[in-house]
């Protein structure tokens, strides 16, 4: 495989609306993905796994209960690459598909 070459996260992070810069000093993007419940939380996590397999490349993620966060780099580049990218849009394309919960928008919870 062609070694991935990095990619300035802010070009990435401007494809991927709900993905952000990781905290601290890593060169990562996270997204946290919300369920109904473990089992579509769990259902989800399976065929990301099954996917990131498929792709050799797989996310660093836990899991509790109905949520799941994710995080997302190129361990060999040292940072953010094409591979993350897809990787993502498939995450967010699969969330959507097992049923995933948009999370609170603070500012619709403000005033009450
Ligand atoms: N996953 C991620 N996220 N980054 C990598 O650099 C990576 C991987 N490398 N999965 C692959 C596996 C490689 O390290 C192993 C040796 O196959």
């Amino acid at each position: 495989m062609n070694r991935p070459k990095k990619l300035p996260l802010a070009e990435v992070l401007d494809q991927l609306p709900v993905w952000s810069a990781a905290p601290g000093q890593r060169d990562a993007i996270v997204r946290r993905v919300v369920f109904g419940d473990f089992s579509r939380a769990f259902g989800f996590m399976s065929r990301v796994a099954m996917q990131a397999e498929k792709r050799d490349h797989h996310p660093e993620w836990s899991n509790v209960y109905n949520k799941v966060d994710i995080l997302l780099t190129t361990h060999d580049a040292g940072g953010v690459t094409e591979l993350d990218l897809e990787l993502a849009k498939f995450i967010d394309v699969t969330a959507l598909q097992c049923g995933a919960v948009d999370p609170p928008r603070p500012n619709l919870l403000r005033g009450r």
